[in-house]
């Protein structure tokens, strides 16, 4: 007999049914998993090639899963969903941050690439991005600076604003919008690009612009905007 099982049957037989809606407290948090990849690793060729797909998603995401589940082992953050964690950064330690920050971020940009693409903004985003933003040519060339301008290791993000409001920023390492940190901006993130090295040096090796470019063709803009609607 499993372990829970037997402490629910044991409990259910000495208490009566009085104490069953509280069991739950005996549950385990559920750690955290790496997800499949909704495509497959050659499907963003030729603009992200697949021996880098395969090698971000089963070998660095995975070892951000892996350190976060490590990291949070017996702390009551573990029963957190992925976006809540994300909320109470500020009062973690280094390896939550960066992990937990690393899990939630690659979720994020797998969801964010088609191979269906390029295709382009349309409805309430497309609306959103011509006002806030000047259009989509200049949501693409801010956007760009801001990724080429990341010193190191780092993300480039288009977010909504508490205001509903669109901006583009950038943030360090693992750390992201939704992170209540000392010079974040924060927002909910819409669009995400990882300028790691490990995100296109196989490819590109130096020429992080030319991934960048390359990055338009593999967007997901069907899933922006159902972030952006708040779906
Ligand atoms: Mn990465």
């Amino acid at each position: 007999m499993q372990k829970r099982t037997f402490l629910k049957t044991t409990l259910t037989a000495a208490l009566g049914a009085a104490i069953l809606p509280h069991l739950d407290l005996l549950a385990q948090p559920v750690e955290f998993t790496l997800p499949a990849l909704p495509y497959g690793f050659a499907a963003l060729e030729p603009h992200i090639d697949a021996q880098t797909m395969e090698i971000h998603h089963g070998k660095h995401h995975k070892a951000y899963v892996d350190k976060l589940n490590d990291a949070l082992k017996g702390k009551p953050e573990a029963n957190l969903s992925l976006e809540a964690l994300q909320k109470v950064m500020d009062k973690q330690p280094a390896a939550v941050r960066n992990n937990g920050g690393g899990h939630y971020n690659h979720n994020l940009f797998w969801t964010l690439l088609t191979p269906n693409g390029p295709g382009k903004p349309s409805g309430a985003l497309a609306a959103a991005i011509d006002k806030d933003l000047g259009g989509l040519d200049a949501l693409k060339a801010a956007f760009e600076k801001e990724a080429k301008g990341v010193f190191g290791s780092g993300w480039a993000w288009l977010c909504k604003g508490a205001d509903g409001q669109l901006f583009i920023t950038s943030t360090p390492n693992q750390d992201n919008p939704l992170m209540p940190l000392k010079g974040i901006r924060q927002g909910t993130p819409i669009l995400a690009l990882d300028v790691w090295e490990h995100a296109y040096y196989l490819k590109y090796q130096n020429k992080r612009a030319d991934y960048i470019s390359a990055f338009w063709n593999v967007v997901n803009w069907a899933e922006c905007e159902r972030r952006f609607a708040g779906k």
